[in-house]
C-alpha cells in the first residue's frame, strides 16, 4: 500500500496489517508541532481503519526522536502538546510499539514509554537529558519511567541525563527486546499484543525500592547538582511516582516543567546547547576541505603532552611522541600508558581499546621519526627561544604538507610561526590540562595560518571529542586573558576591603566549583609571578597594581604545593591564615586605603562585570568571533557554572548579576 502522509514530517504505510508510522523531521526528528499533529492523525487513522491491527512508530535516519523541539521553547504553544500526544498513544485501543532505530532522547524516550511495547535496534540509545537543559521531562517521563525500571534506576537516569545502550535498557526493563531488524521484531510484537488488554505504562504499579537505596540515589544526584534546581525537581518527581496517583504525578510534572522551562537556568543552558553547536563554525572555511590526518607527532610527553597523546590515541590516531633522551622517552611512554590504565580503571576505556592505543603509540628520542607525521603538536616548555628553535628544526624534518601546532598558553604563536620557513602551516592548539579529560581546545588562527590548516586543526579537535573554539592571537588567548582580568579585579577587591575567603565563598555560592583564590593556590602562584616580573618593565606605571600576590610569592607561599598560598594548608585542610590577613592589612595601609565591606552579590557582580568587559574587548579586537564562544571557554576551561550561561550571557541578559 502506498504511503499516507499525516503531516509534513509524519507518514505511514501498512505492513502485515500494521500501520508503520515514520517520523522524518531532519536533523534529529524533534517533536515539532507538525510531528505532534502528524502522530495524532496517524493514531486516529489506525483507530478508524478496521483492518489495521496496531501501530509501529519509528524514526527516519540515524535518530529515533531527539526530543522536544528546543527551538519552540519560549514561543506560544501549538496544540496538541506532547503530553496530549502521549495520552493518545497510551490510550490507543490498538497496540502501539516503538521500533527504536537510533537515539530516543527526552520527549523521544517519553514516546517509547507511552507505547505498549518497545523494541531496540542495535543502534538505539535512550536518555532523558532534560536536566542538562535546566528542565525536567515534561511528557510523563518522570511518572512512566519508574513504573518500568523502578524508582532507583529512574532517579539515576533522569537525574543525570545519562545515555544508555540497548543491552542496559533491556536489563532495566525499559525495552522488551533488541533486534537487528527492529522493524520486523516490532511488527511481531504488535501481532502478539493485538486483541489483548493494552499494556498501559501509566497503569503499572511502581516497584517500591528500599527507602535507603532511594535516598542514596537521590543524594548522589543532588550532591552533583551544585546550585541547579532541575536535578532536585527531577528526583522529587520520580519519588512522587510511588506516592501519588499517576494523574497527580503528571499534573505536578507538567507544572514543574513549564515553570523550569521559563527559568533563568533553562535559558542559560539552552544558550550553552546552541553555543556548543555554533562553536568552531567559521564562515571563511565553508568550502575548505581539511587535510587528511592519520599520524600525530607530539613533541614533549610531560603531563600536557601525555594527555594530548591519550586524547589522540583514543580517537584512533597513530601517535609518535618525541623526547630529548631515551630515558625521557621511556618515561613518556610510561606516563601515557599510566593515563590509559587510569581510564580503564575508572571504566572510561575498555581494556581492548587500551591495547589498540598502545599498539599505535611510539615514543622516541629520534625527532627524525616525525617525517611521517601529518600533524606535529609541540607541548614543550613555554619559552619562546625553546619553541622557535624546535619549529625551525621541524621545518627540516616534516613533510611539506604537514601541519605544525603550538600548545603555548601565553607566547605569541605569530612569533613562533615567523621563525619557520612556512608560517602558513602553523596553527595554535591550546589544550587544557588534563588534556585527555578537558573538553576545551582554543584553536588559534594565527596571522599567516592557511584556511585548510585551520580547518584541519578544527576537524582534528572535533575527532578528539573536544569542543574547539577559534580565537585570534592575543596574550593568553580568550580564556587566560579573561581569567587575568577576573583575577586582577578579585585582587582589587581584596585591597578595597573584601577578604579572599569572602570572595571565594561568594563565587562558590554563585556556582563556581572553587573560588578564585583557591584556584590560584591549586595552580601555583609562581608562574603568574614570573610573568608579572617579565612584564614589569613595560607595565603602565599609572595603572593600578596590587602587590599582595607578589608579596606572598616573596614569602615562599606558592600555593597548595608549598603548604601555603592565599590560604594555609599545613594541617592538610584549607584554612584562613592570619599571616595573609596581616599582609593584606599592611598592603592597604601602605596605600593609605581604608577597607570597606562587600556583600556576596556585589562581589559576584563586580567579577562578572570584569569578565564581560574583557570579553567585549576581545570581540571588538576580533579575537573572539562571537560572545557565545567566550561563554564556552569560561564554562569549559575555568569552571564558570554552565547553568548561568557564561559571563557574556549573564551580562547580556541580566544587568544585575547577583546569585
Ligand atoms: C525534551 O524533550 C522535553 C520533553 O521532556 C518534554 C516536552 C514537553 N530541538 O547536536 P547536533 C539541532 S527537551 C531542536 O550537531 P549530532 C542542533 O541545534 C529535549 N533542535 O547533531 C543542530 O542544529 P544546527 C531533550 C535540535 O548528530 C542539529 O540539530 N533532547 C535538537 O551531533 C544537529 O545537532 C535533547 O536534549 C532539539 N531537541 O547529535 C537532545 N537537538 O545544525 C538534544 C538537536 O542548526 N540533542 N538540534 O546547529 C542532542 O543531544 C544531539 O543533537 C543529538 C544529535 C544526539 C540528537
Amino acid at each position: 500500500m502506498s504511503a499516507t502522509r499525516f503531516s509534513e514530517s509524519v507518514s505511514g504505510s501498512i505492513r502485515d496489517g500494521v500501520l508503520v508510522v515514520t517520523i522524518d523531521n531532519a536533523p534529529v526528528n524533534a517533536t515539532s508541532a507538525h510531528v505532534r499533529q502528524g502522530l495524532v492523525k496517524a493514531l486516529d487513522h489506525a483507530s478508524a481503519v478496521g483492518t489495521v491491527i496496531g501501530v509501529v512508530i519509528t524514526g527516519a535516519g540515524r535518530t529515533f526522536v531527539g526530543g522536544a523541539d528546543i527551538r519552540e521553547f519560549g514561543k506560544p504553544p501549538v496544540e496538541p502538546t506532547l503530553p496530549e500526544v502521549m495520552q493518545r498513544l497510551e490510550n490507543c485501543g490498538k497496540p502501539v510499539v516503538a521500533a527504536v532505530n537510533g537515539a530516543a532522547l527526552g520527549g523521544g524516550c517519553e514516546i517509547t514509554l507511552a507505547c505498549h511495547g518497545r523494541i531496540a535496534g542495535e543502534a538505539a540509545s535512550f536518555a532523558m537529558p532534560e536536566v542538562k537543559l535546566g528542565i525536567v521531562p515534561g511528557a510523563g517521563g518522570t511518572q512512566r519511567l519508574p513504573r518500568l525500571v523502578g524508582t532507583v534506576a529512574a532517579i539515576e537516569l533522569i537525574g543525570s541525563g545519562r545515555t544508555i545502550k540497548p543491552d542496559e535498557a533491556l536489563k532495566l526493563g525499559l525495552v522488551d527486546g533488541i533486534a537487528a531488524d527492529h522493524l520486523a521484531a516490532a511488527l511481531g510484537l504488535v501481532h502478539q499484543l493485538a486483541g489483548q488488554p493494552q499494556r498501559r505504562t501509566g497503569l503499572l504499579d511502581v516497584h517500591v525500592a528500599e527507602p535507603a537505596a532511594v535516598d542514596a540515589a537521590s543524594k548522589k544526584i543532588l550532591s552533583r547538582s551544585r546550585g541547579q534546581s532541575a536535578p532536585a525537581e527531577a528526583v522529587r518527581l520520580v519519588r512522587l511516582a510511588s506516592e501519588a496517583t499517576f494523574q497527580d504525578g503528571l499534573t505536578d510534572e507538567r507544572a514543574t516543567f513549564l515553570r523550569l522551562r521559563d527559568s533563568r537556568e533553562a535559558a542559560a543552558l539552552r544558550h550553552v546547547f546552541f553555543a556548543e553547536r555554533q562553536a568552531g563554525k567559521v564562515d571563511k572555511l565553508n568550502s575548505v576541505a581539511p587535510r587528511k590526518i592519520e599520524t600525530a607527532g607530539i613533541v614533549g610527553t610531560g603531563l600536557m603532552g601525555a594527555g594530548i597523546a591519550v586524547a589522540a590515541l583514543t580517537a584512533g590516531y597513530r601517535v609518535i611522541g618525541v623526547e630529548q633522551t631515551e630515558d625521557a622517552a621511556t618515561k613518556g611512554r610510561e606516563r601515557i600508558a599510566g593515563i590509559l590504565d587510569k581510564s580503564v580503571q575508572s571504566g572510561r576505556l575498555a581494556t581492548t581499546v587500551r591495547e589498540e592505543c598502545l599498539a599505535r603509540l611510539a615514543v622516541t628520542a629520534n625527532i627524525g621519526e616525525l617525517a611521517t607525521a601529518d600533524l606535529v603538536i609541540e607541548a614543550v616548555f613555554d619559552d619562546l627561544t625553546v619553541k622557535t628553535a624546535l619549529f625551525q628544526r621541524l621545518d627540516g624534518i616534516v613533510r611539506p604538507d604537514a601541519i605544525l601546532a603550538t600548545n603555548t598558553s601565553y607566547l605569541n604563536p605569530d612569533e613562533i610561526a615567523a621563525a619557520t620557513a612556512h608560517p602558513e602551516r602553523v596553527v595554535g592548539l591550546h589544550f587544557f590540562s588534563p588534556a585527555n579529560i578537558m573538553r576545551l581546545v582554543e584553536v588559534v588562527d594565527c596571522k599567516a595560518t592557511a584556511p585548510d590548516v585551520l580547518a584541519s586543526a578544527l576537524a582534528f579537535a572535533r575527532k578528539l571529542g573536544k569542543l574547539p573554539v577559534v580565537c585570534g592571537v592575543t596574550e593568553g588567548f580568550i580564556g587566560n586573558r579573561i581569567f587575568s582580568a577576573y583575577r586582577r579585579e578579585a585582587e582589587f577587591m581584596v585591597e578595597d576591603g573584601a577578604a579572599p575567603e569572602e570572595i571565594d565563598a561568594a563565587l562558590e555560592a554563585y556556582g563556581f566549583p572553587m573560588g578564585i583564590f583557591t584556584v590560584y593556590d591549586m595552580a601555583g602562584l609562581e608562574i603568574a609571578w614570573a610573568r608579572r616580573k617579565r612584564q614589569a618593565a613595560t607595565r603602565d606605571p599609572k595603572a593600578r597594581y596590587v602587590e599582595i600576590a607578589d608579596q606572598l610569592c616573596e614569602a615562599g607561599r606558592f600555593g597548595r604545593k608549598t603548604g601555603k598560598g592565599w590560604y594555609d594548608y599545613s594541617s592538610g585542610e584549607k584554612s584562613v591564615d592570619p599571616e595573609v590577613a596581616a599582609l593584606i592589612v599592611a598592603a592597604r595601609a601602605a596605600k593609605d586605603m581604608s577597607p570597606r565591606s562587600f556583600t556576596p552579590g556585589e562581589i559576584v557582580n563586580r567579577l562578572l562585570r570584569a569578565m564581560a568587559d574583557e570579553g567585549t574587548a576581545l570581540l571588538t579586537e576580533g579575537i573572539a568571533a562571537r560572545s557565545s564562544d567566550i561563554d564556552l571557554v569560561m564554562i569549559n576551561g575555568y569552571g564558570f557554572p554552565a547553568h548561568k550561561g557564561g559571563p557574556m550571557f549573564a551580562a547580556e541578559t541580566h544587568k544585575d548579576m547577583t546569585p
